[in-house]
């Protein structure tokens, strides 16, 4: 039964939903998110495994839509930790009395478009129906966390956690014997963690990953100040940057391919002292030239033949199978060092495959592992997983999950096709993951508030020729890159029946934000305004520049 009624529902009260609500709050409209969990803060609520911090640099990490909140909040470290973050989300919450429109411990069930009345029913777990007329999807590209079944998990008489579900509590591993299960980023930055207080500690690999060092340190208090007397430069540098932070574009304009390779080395030297994700913005062809991209690969695996000590176990955390970045680039914290411990040991779950769990731990086909505990860091159904659990249903009760079987199908990652007024922050096919996600997020919620702004009581929703045109895009671009050739969640290869379609846009941050402007400075360029299509439309190659030296080495690399 619906007994109430607002304008906007927002799912999820993370960094996206909380900038929404503030934003629709200051247009006057009546806002309320649905908080799966008990507190704000998204991915850094759920995610609170030792050592989880974030990778983007916090003065960048940081929400920049208010001078005084970004001049007032002190971070403590370089690339801040999960608590730190939390305590951020809590702040802005509280700063901007957010949550009074916030309803916490409540998990949005489905969402179905009345098509006589133009509005959404949005039923909650408690069976309580709300109606809205627009929907705003903060859910996170993240949120849905992946947890393989192994044969026999029942039987196991220690504990075992999840990576993205970590108990808030904490876990204190001391005196134990420890079994971690995935090498992915939150692996990778909690295994020297939990190796500082673990008995023993064993890591099953599946596939080895390409790490760059945080070089993490406390925040030297001069450097904020800096930051901070030129953040509006400074942010409107990371917008202007291809992954929406300062260091993410290509510094030279040479191509790798055509220097000795030991000035690439050297140019690569550099970035790794400099640490973190702009390691593989070095050149234009990284991301492109297998050729090239193998020099990056190469040089990883040379640091990590020399920081760990075993040749043996250097060799099976080497990489080798696929380009360097084409999975997610992980940033470690003394990750390489700690299979130095004599307590730490690493298991290729390629050579010797998981059977089963056992009541006393993990059995290979070579060995049993006996553990106290066994943490799976196994990842999420990524940027679709978490929508399809929500019973979605557009025109004529289509169901979205069914819509988008064969793979995600939106115009610009904001809108889907029969789906009016329901709007995806972050949402697939565009930048999101591949981006810092704040400049993505603070994009993606200006676009919808101006969008929400413009279609008042009507309803808005892309064309479809729109939709599949940049689905195209999307796909055409991604073709062009490396990434197809790793096995990554980007392409849902780590879901078993997943469709394989790379899930982000690859166009860059700069050139997708002014996509999105010109389709609202053309009036909704692409979209349905209460049934009338516009005429006008946004050609996206428009706005990119290709460099025409890379299409001979895309074509050398997809005929080899
Ligand atoms: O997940 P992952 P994650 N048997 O999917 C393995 C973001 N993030 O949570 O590679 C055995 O990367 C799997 O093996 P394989 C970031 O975007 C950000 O670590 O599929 N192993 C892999 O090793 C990141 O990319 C931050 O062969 C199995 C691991 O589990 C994303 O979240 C921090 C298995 C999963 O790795 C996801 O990272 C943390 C099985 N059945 C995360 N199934 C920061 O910003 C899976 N695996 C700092």
């Amino acid at each position: 039964m619906s007994d109430s009624r607002i304008d906007v529902a927002i799912v999820g009260a993370g960094f996206s939903g909380l900038y929404m609500l503030h934003k629709l709050r200051k247009m006057g409209l009546k806002a309320t998110i649905f908080e799966a969990g008990d507190g704000v803060g998204g991915t850094w609520y759920w995610n609170r495994y030792p050592g989880a911090r974030c990778d983007i640099e916090s003065m960048e990490y940081s929400y920049s839509w208010s001078e005084e909140l970004e001049q007032d909040w002190e971070w403590s470290e370089r690339y801040s930790p999960q608590p730190e973050i939390l305590d951020y989300a809590n702040h802005v919450a509280d700063r901007f009395e957010l949550r009074d429109d916030i309803r916490f411990s409540t998990r949005v069930t489905a969402a179905h478009f009345d098509e006589e009345a133009n509005l959404w029913h949005v039923t909650i777990d408690s069976g309580e129906t709300v109606q809205a007329r627009h929907v705003v999807m903060a859910t996170g590209c993240l949120s849905s966390p992946n947890k393989p079944e192994f044969e026999g998990e029942a039987d196991f008489e220690g504990e075992t956690y999840l990576t993205g579900l970590w108990p808030h509590e904490g876990v204190d591993f001391s005196g134990k014997r420890v079994g971690v299960i995935g090498t992915g980023s939150s692996a990778i930055q909690s295994i020297p963690i939990i190796a500082r207080e673990a008995d023993a500690l064993t890591v099953f690999q599946r596939t080895p990953n390409y790490a760059i060092p945080a070089h993490n340190h406390p925040l030297d208090p001069d450097y904020a100040a800096t930051i901070k007397s030129e953040y509006p430069a400074i942010r409107e540098e990371a917008r202007d940057q291809a992954a929406g932070f300062v260091g993410s574009s290509t510094e030279h304009d040479d191509l790798a391919i055509e220097l000795p390779k030991e000035d690439v080395r050297a140019e690569l030297e550099k970035r790794w002292a400099r640490g973190g994700l702009t390691f593989m913005a070095s050149y234009p062809d990284m991301g492109i030239s297998l050729k090239t991209n193998d020099i990056a690969a190469e040089f990883i695996r040379d640091k990590i033949r020399e920081r760990v000590d075993d040749p043996e176990t250097a060799e099976l955390l080497c990489p080798r199978d696929y380009p360097a970045g084409a999975k997610r680039m992980c940033v470690d914290i003394d990750y390489y060092e700690t299979f130095n411990k004599d307590h730490v040991s690493l298991v290729d779950i390629n050579a010797t495959p998981i059977e089963r769990i056992t009541a006393k731990g993990v059995q290979t086909s070579d060995q049993e592992y006996e553990f106290d505990a066994i943490v799976f860091a196994t990842g999420f159904d990524a940027m679709t997983g978490t929508l399809a659990k929500i019973d979605i249903r557009g025109r004529g009760g289509a169901k979205l999950s069914e819509k988008w079987a064969a793979g995600p199908l939106t115009y610009l990652g904001l809108m889907s096709t029969d789906y009016p007024n329901l709007f995806l922050v972050t949402g697939p096919q565009s930048p999101s993951v591949i981006s810092n996600m704040m400049v993505s997020i603070e994009q993606h919620v200006d676009w919808i508030a101006d969008c929400i702004g413009a279609v008042g009581d009507g309803v808005i929703e892309p064309i479809q020729q729109a939709e599949t045109e940049w689905v195209e895009h999307t796909n055409m671009i991604a073709s062009m890159t490396v990434y197809p050739y790793a096995k990554s969640w980007y392409l849902g290869d780590n879901i078993p029946g997943k469709p394989r379609i790379f899930m982000a846009y690859l166009g860059g941050v700069p050139e997708y934000r002014k996509i999105c402007d010109a389709v609202i400075e053309q009036g909704y360029a692409g979209f349905a305004l209460n049934g009338v299509p516009s005429n006008a439309k946004v050609d996206p190659m428009e706005f990119m520049e290709v460099d025409e030296r890379l299409l001979p080495l895309i074509a050398e690399r997809e005929a080899a």
